[in-house]
Parts: C-alpha cells; sequence; structure tokens
C-alpha cells in the first residue's frame, strides 16, 4: 500500500521549451505556441510560464494572446505535408527518457509526450542499505515541498521544515516518510541530470503510487517538486475536486459528481463499498473505494518506446472532405508519415507493428475507429487498407461513390501491436514481407486468427494473398465464423475498442464501467472521456481543439438565435457539469460547457 515510492516527472510548459532551446532569443520571454494559425493568431497549444503571468491561457487565440501580452513571441507548430509535424517535440522528450534510463535500477514507464512514472523502490532501498539512516539530510532536497506543512514555515529557515519533517521521520522510525525523502533526494539528482543533458526543466511528484505522484507533480510548478506524504492524503482530499484525480476528469468523474453527490475526494470516500458496487462494476467500485483513501496498486510498467505511431490531421469548418477522392489524398499523406516513421522505428528499435487503427470524424460530430492487422510498411498498402476499414462510413457509397458524406473533419492512422523483429513473438509479421526460411510449422500452429481477423470489417483481405497457404485456411475459417456471427446478431460488426478509441457515441452507463486503473497505458482524454494511448493524446487534443474551432466558426457564420440552441448555458455551481444525452455523440455541442471546462482541469496548471 505504502511501500513503493513512485514518481511522475513532467516537463514544464514543454512545447515551449523545446522552442526556446532552438532559438534562445526566446529565453526568458513570454511565448506560446500556436498551430492553425491562419486564423485569428492562431491556437494555443503550450504557454510559457512568463506568458501565463499576463493571463495567457492553452486553447487561447494568438491575437487574444497578444491582447493580454504585448511582447508575446509566438511560435508556430511546424508543419509537413500541410499538417503539425511533431517531430521535435517528441524527439525530445525522447532525450529525457534517455536521461532517465541512466538511472540504473529505476522502472522508468514513458507515459507521454512529455511525461514520464518511475519506480524507485530499489533505488531507494539500496541507497538505505548503503548509507543508512543518514541517507538523506534537508540538503539534499533543496527543491522540494512537502504537502501538508505550511509554506510560511519553510520559508522561515532554510532547511527548518526539511529537517523538522525529516527529523520526526527519523526518529520515529517512520519508514514510509524516509523512504519518500530519499525517493525525493534521488529525484532532485534526477531532474539535474534532465537540466545538465538537455537544457530542459520539469517538476516531480513523489509518493507511493501513481495517481498521488501525478496529482503531487502539479501542485508546485515550475522547476519543483513535491513530496505527497500518505498522512496528507486526507486533508488534500477533503477539498479536492474528484475530477482532478487521474481517470476521473472524464465522464467517470462527471458521473460521480451527478449521480453520488460528490464534489470532493472526500465525499467519495464517505460512499459505502457496497453502494459504490451497485453503482459500478466491482473492479471501478473496488478501485474508487481505495482511491479515494489514497491507495492504488498499479505498477509502473517498463517502458521506454510509444506504444503506437500514429498522426492525424484535422479538416475544419470549410476544410472538411466531402470526396473518395480526398479521403484517399490524406490518408495517403498520413501513411507515408506513419511508414516513415515505423520504418525508422524498425531500424532502432528492432521491432515491428502488427495492427493498425483508424479513426474518422465527421461534421455531424460523430466519430469512429476501426482496428485490423497491419500487413506491411507500404504507404501504399496501408492507405488502400485503411479507405477499406472506414469505406462502410460513406454513406453516399450507393448514390455517388465518387462523394464522400457525411464530411470528413478529421482522418488519424495510427499502428501499434509491436512484436520483436527477430520472430522470437510467433507473429504474423513473420510471414510478411521477406521470404523467412526459418518459418516453421510451430509459429503458424501459435498465430493468433483472432488478432489477425478481429472483426470482419477491420480485415483488409488484400492481406489474404501474402500469408502462407495454412494461415490463409486458418483465417478463412475465422472470417466464415464471424460471418455466421454477424448474420445471428442484429449488431454487425463492431468497432474497435482499441487505438484512438471506440465510436464516440456511447453511453453513461458504457463509460461508469470503464476502470481507469485497468488501462494500463492508456489516459482518459477528459474532453470526451476515452480512454486513449497517452501518445496520440496530444494529436488527439489537436482534434478536439479543431472542433472548437470549427464549432467557434461556424457559430459565427450563423445567426445569434440559432447559437442559443447549440450552446449549454454553463451551470451556476462550477463543479456541475452538463449531463450529457444517452447516446449523444461527443463533440456535439451539448458537451461544450464541459469541454471548455476541462481544458484547464485537465492540464490543470495553466
Ligand atoms: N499539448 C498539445 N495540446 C494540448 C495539450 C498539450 O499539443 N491540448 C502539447 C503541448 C505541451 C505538451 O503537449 O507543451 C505537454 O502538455 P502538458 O499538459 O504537460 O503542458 P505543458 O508541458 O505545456 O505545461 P505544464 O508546465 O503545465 O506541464
Ligand atoms: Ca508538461
Ligand atoms: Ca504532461
Amino acid at each position: 500500500m505504502t511501500d513503493r515510492v513512485v514518481v511522475l516527472i513532467d516537463m514544464d510548459c514543454f512545447y515551449c521549451q523545446v522552442e526556446s532551446r532552438l532559438d534562445p532569443a526566446l529565453q526568458g520571454r513570454p511565448t506560446a505556441v500556436v498551430q492553425y494559425n491562419a486564423w485569428k493568431g492562431g491556437g494555443i497549444i503550450a504557454v510559457s510560464y512568463e506568458a501565463r503571468a499576463f493571463g495567457v491561457r492553452r486553447g487561447m487565440r494568438g491575437d487574444e494572446a497578444r491582447e493580454r501580452c504585448g511582447d508575446i513571441a509566438l511560435v508556430s507548430v511546424p508543419e509537413v505535408r500541410e499538417k503539425a509535424d511533431l517531430t521535435r517535440y517528441r524527439d525530445a522528450g525522447k532525450e529525457v527518457i534517455q536521461v532517465l534510463l541512466q538511472f540504473k535500477g529505476a522502472v522508468v514507464e514513458r507515459a507521454s509526450v512529455d511525461e514520464a512514472y518511475l519506480d524507485i523502490t530499489r533505488m531507494v532501498q539500496e541507497r538505505m542499505e548503503e548509507k543508512g539512516k543518514g541517507s538523506v539530510t534537508s540538503k539534499d532536497v533543496p527543491n522540494t515541498h512537502i504537502v501538508g506543512i505550511e509554506e510560511g514555515e519553510e520559508e522561515e529557515e532554510e532547511g527548518k521544515l526539511h529537517g523538522d519533517w525529516l527529523k520526526r521521520a527519523l526518529e520515529e522510525n517512520q519508514t514510509d516518510n524516509v523512504r519518500l525523502a530519499v525517493g525525493a533526494a534521488i529525484v532532485e539528482e534526477m531532474r539535474r541530470a534532465i537540466f545538465d543533458q538537455t537544457r530542459f526543466r520539469c517538476s516531480a511528484g513523489v509518493a507511493h503510487n501513481k495517481t498521488l505522484a501525478k496529482l503531487a507533480c502539479g501542485i508546485h510548478k515550475p522547476n519543483k517538486q513535491t513530496i505527497l506524504p500518505h498522512e496528507a492524503v486526507d486533508d488534500l482530499f477533503r477539498t479536492l475536486k474528484v475530477t482532478k484525480l487521474r481517470g476521473l476528469g472524464g465522464k467517470l468523474g462527471a458521473v460521480i459528481e451527478e449521480e453520488l453527490n460528490c464534489e470532493t475526494v472526500g465525499d467519495l470516500s464517505r460512499v459505502d463499498l457496497s453502494q459504490l458496487k451497485e453503482r459500478f462494476e466491482e473492479k471501478t467500485a473496488t478501485w474508487l473505494y481505495h482511491i479515494a483513501r489514497g491507495v492504488e496498486g498499479e505498477p509502473v510498467r517498463e517502458r521506454d518506446l510509444p506504444k503506437s505511431i500514429g498522426c492525424s490531421k484535422n479538416f475544419p469548418g470549410t476544410k472538411s472532405l466531402d470526396t473518395r477522392e480526398r479521403v484517399h489524398f490524406w490518408f495517403s499523406q498520413l501513411s507515408e508519415e506513419v511508414c516513415e516513421r515505423l520504418e525508422k522505428d524498425r531500424e532502432s528499435n528492432g521491432r515491428v507493428a502488427r495492427g493498425l487503427t483508424v479513426h474518422l470524424s465527421n461534421d455531424r460530430g460523430a466519430s469512429s475507429s476501426k482496428a485490423g492487422p497491419l500487413g506491411s510498411y507500404d504507404p501504399e498498402k496501408m492507405t488502400r487498407q485503411a479507405m477499406l476499414m472506414v469505406g462502410s462510413l460513406n454513406e453516399s457509397v450507393t448514390s455517388d461513390p465518387s462523394l464522400w458524406r457525411p464530411r470528413v473533419t478529421n482522418l488519424s492512422i495510427s499502428a501499434g501491436k509491436f512484436a520483436e523483429e527477430s520472430g522470437q513473438t510467433p507473429s504474423i509479421q513473420n510471414f510478411f514481407g521477406k521470404k523467412d526460411s526459418s518459418r516453421k510449422e510451430d509459429d503458424i500452429a501459435a498465430v493468433d486468427v483472432e488478432e489477425l481477423v478481429p472483426t470482419l470489417e477491420g480485415f483488409d483481405q488484400s492481406i489474404l494473398q501474402l500469408l502462407p497457404a495454412k494461415i490463409k485456411r486458418k483465417v478463412h475459417e475465422r472470417l466464415e465464423k464471424l460471418r455466421g456471427e454477424e448474420a445471428s446478431s442484429s449488431e454487425g460488426a463492431s468497432a474497435s475498442s482499441s487505438g484512438i478509441g471506440e465510436v464516440h457515441d456511447h453511453d453513461h452507463d458504457q463509460a461508469a464501467r470503464d476502470v481507469p486503473q485497468q488501462e494500463g497505458d492508456k489516459a482518459k482524454c477528459d474532453k470526451c472521456g476515452k480512454f486513449i494511448s497517452e501518445f496520440e493524446l496530444p494529436e488527439h487534443l489537436d482534434f478536439h481543439m479543431a472542433k472548437e474551432l470549427q464549432a467557434e466558426m461556424s457559430r459565427q457564420e450563423r445567426p445569434i438565435a440559432t447559437r442559443m440552441t447549440e450552446t449549454v448555458q454553463p451551470s451556476s455551481s462550477s463543479s456541475r457539469v452538463t449531463k450529457r444525452k444517452k447516446g449523444a455523440a461527443a463533440g456535439l455541442p451539448n458537451v461544450k460547457c464541459k469541454k471548455q471546462r476541462d481544458i484547464t482541469n485537465f492540464l490543470k496548471k495553466i
């Protein structure tokens, strides 16, 4: 329960730091990074702390930022193939991970473009064994705050706070707190190493689990770190909004607020386990019961590579795609980028992606994701496969197949399900691309056809030709079975639940059954409540931003009278969220109020 030392390291105003390292003239200047710069000075996605002091926030237009801070430097995200190119930020994120990997004994889980969880329990243990009780003094943690210790006290006398807290921990044998303090000393070293090697500054949270570490990290920023001792949890939770906790920013948090009438985590801790079980699935209920007490067991998983490689492109407003040819063109652009990155990834990491997820949103506010096997890193084949996977979403296919309806506002492609290239893991990938003389009967037997053909819709028939006869037979059997299932079920083929997300329009109950800690590498998008890979988060959020822009643009084009019908009035109580209609598609204007509030909630620091 409290025997681990878990850390979250999060880079400060990351894209801004990346830009100001590239252009030293920006250092110390109020800066913001913008996208979609053609309209009103662009949409802001990152804000330096100097600019935050002027009230500049993420989500604002560049023009508005200029009004607040005349001296602000607005830097545009680079573009390649007419779309945002995030390479420099991804690469900068990798540099940071490389520094963290130098600390032997730490388990490092890269969690997003600018974040990593670390389990440093073993390092802490070793240091304590090596140095004994005096393994940490207040001088080792000069940049550290401790939740529950008054700030004033800390400043009175340098080191007094840490001294007192530490002294008590050591004298009273509060092993858990001593461990956290030793952990904080290690994290100070890590943050120094990150700065020395990359010139980037970051903040960190040190606690006993991931959720508390993430929460702690946001308490003191920038360039600071925060310990959250277990005994400070109750006090902190008494006033902490439920939606501020990792995993509760989306629909699950909204259900807790609305239906259980819990505004704070403290309120939630007073709900009986049996009551939680009445409302939620067993796993969710248990997780909620424990997290309300600051307890969570989700492991930090060793991972320094992204679990998926993908990219997306938005087509807001009048830019929406309305012909098959344009959809094809953009899929080919996206495929080129993904294949290029996949090739690089294969070279440097010796792994190959086996799954492909494609995602499409339309101007009616609906989105769908489809998943299937990935057969090759050839952009043309990938494009064909993507077209096949989303073909059924084109309603104009029977009337005029050259058109695409409803108009497309976002396309994305993401490759995942990586396997080692060496073929140690029997995978379908071994059968593609090259003539593999070492192919074994056993490998053929071990191929998981269910994974290869997850759904009828998601399967690219053209891959069949590439398969050895024995697998082809298995695939045919699987297809037959799926067809049979489809015939006997009125629901038809299902959209995938992996990748960027499920079909958007699921209802409350479904959302409430999601169990945050079960999602592993995925994070809940606070804007739409879906679980998505944190690596895809920037682009996913970029997609939301485009939608918001689009909504804003169309509101401006429309007469006032119709505006009112589409925008939910903000509720008077700040904790109340607008109830989502059952079956309503996420992204529709009726959730706008909640979404906008969440932009700051989610990122909480700006
Ligand atoms: N990002 C984005 N679009 C968003 C949110 C984030 O493109 N809607 C990008 C820009 C950010 C980076 O991801 O710089 C990291 O996001 P964070 O939420 O960690 O925010 P910052 O690092 O910018 O600021 P902070 O210092 O508050 O962590
Ligand atoms: Ca950050
Ligand atoms: Ca972050």
